[in-house]
């Protein structure tokens, strides 16, 4: 079964506390702040690779989670950072953000990574914040929790040729025979079931990616046939090979109808693709029924200018030159699209970071980061109110709050957090 699409879950680890220690050793009496940082939590990193061509790996495996950075130790120990965890998927595969569909990356070489969860930074330990009027902080920074994101994962096949043509018409034979690719071949209808890719090599280090897809039949933007949704793998190729069979099979089909045909789902599934560079190759002229179908069917292409070559999949004929030409045309086209990554939107903030509201007798603080700022505060530890008074000081929450008149012993409440004003 191919699988050329999925979502999945990623959640990077939380980072480990910093933590609260002191000192102890023989003959002295009160040492210094010794409390280690906290490890990093793992990111979730997404890598290509060109062992893989499905997402098949995705169809039970949705939730990806990495571990959490370990707290830190005495004597200034570091807590140890968990390793990212990595999620291999084919090159070629476009990541979206499910929420707004914004492409996050394009994954279009072998090795290529992309983080899509950062890791929460570890918290710093008390020795940290020692300065030298505050020799003993007995505070120490709680880890950066991690991230949770949905992403799309939507493989887009990378080749510079992409086959078209009804089933049967010789795609895969075509394939095998021009590049070292062995599809299956078979003498009925939907014999390739999964995209493929061929590599035609030309001179050293000089080669295209070709790719063969399964067929395409009328109706199938409306999923007749297998449908329309393998044109996703040629949609980023720069030339396109519609090859018809120009024996008419054995139902003695007309080759012009065919091409009509599948030219009518080109355009229905994207008229951009259907305004691809494209290449005419009639196929199996070692047939007595196409060379009885040739002239005609090449008179009447003739006059809407397309480039219109006579082959043998099967026996090579006509091969070479088709080839010569499909490179040079080839060569004239920008190099496959790869899409521009965007940042994830970020969620909306206020123009005014700042709102306060009395509701039911409690001034209600909002501010956008406050409450990450809160976190970062250890508010257990003895001086924790005087870093709340200069936290909220900094904001302007203090000069805001005495504009509007709170007095001593109002209630105050920044999420859950609640306590009561003391100027
Ligand atoms: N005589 C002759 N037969 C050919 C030629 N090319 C392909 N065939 C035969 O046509 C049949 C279909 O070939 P495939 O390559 O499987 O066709 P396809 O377009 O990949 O078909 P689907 O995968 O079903 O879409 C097979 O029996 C091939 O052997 C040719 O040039 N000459
Ligand atoms: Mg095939």
């Amino acid at each position: 079964m191919f699988i050329d699409r999925a979502k999945i879950f990623v959640k990077s680890g939380d980072g480990g506390n910093g933590v609260v220690m002191w000192r102890r050793e023989k003959f002295v009496a009160a040492g210094g702040p010794a409390g280690g940082d906290g490890g990093g939590g793992g990111s979730v990193v997404i890598v290509a690779t060109n062992d893989l061509n499905t997402l098949l790996d995705f169809r039970f495996n949705r939730r990806f989670i990495a571990q959490p950075g370990d707290h830190g130790g005495p004597k200034n120990m570091h807590g140890k950072t968990s390793p990212d965890l990595e999620i291999r998927v084919p090159v070629g595969t476009v990541i979206k953000d499910t929420a707004s569909g914004t492409v996050l990356a394009d994954l279009h070489e072998d090795g290529q990574r992309f983080v899509a969860a950062k890791g929460g930074r570890g918290g710093r330990g008390n020795s940290h914040f020692a300065t030298p009027t505050r020799k003993a902080p007995d505070f120490a920074e709680p880890g950066k929790p991690g991230e949770e994101h949905e992403v799309d994962l939507e493989l887009k096949l990378l080749a510079d040729v992409g086959l078209v043509g009804l089933p049967n018409a010789g795609k895969s034979t075509l394939i095998s025979t021009v590049a070292a690719a062995r599809p299956k071949i078979a003498d009925y209808p939907f014999t390739t079931l999964e995209p493929n890719l061929g590599v035609i090599q030309f001179g050293p280090g000089e080669t295209l990616v070709m790719a063969d897809i399964p067929g395409l039949v009328e109706g199938a933007a409306e999923g007749i046939g297998l449908g329309h949704d393998f044109l996703r793998h040629v949609e980023r190729c720069r030339v396109l090979v519609h090859l018809l069979d120009l024996s008419g099979g054995l139902e003695g089909r007309d080759p012009l109808e065919d091409f009509r045909v599948i030219n009518q789902e080109l355009a229905r599934y994207s008229p951009e693709l259907a305004a691809r560079p494209m290449l005419v190759v009639l196929n199996k002229i070692d047939l007595p029924d196409a060379q009885a179908n040739r002239e005609r069917v090449e008179a009447a292409l003739a006059p809407k200018d397309y480039e219109v070559f006579a082959i043998s999949a099967a026996t090579r004929e006509g091969i070479d030159p088709f080839l010569s030409i499909l490179r040079q045309r080839v060569s004239e086209q920008p190099p496959p699209q790869i899409f521009t990554p965007q940042p994830r939107p970020q969620p909306e903030v206020p123009k005014d970071p700042l709102t306060i509201a009395k509701e039911n007798g409690v001034w209600q603080v909002r501010h956008a980061g406050l409450q990450t700022q809160l976190e970062r505060l250890n508010l257990d530890t003895p001086d924790a109110v005087v870093r709340l008074h200069k936290l909220l000081d900094d904001l302007g929450v203090i000069v805001r709050l005495r504009e509007m008149g709170v007095a001593d012993g109002d209630g105050v409440a920044i999420g859950d957090f609640e306590f009561d004003f003391v100027d």
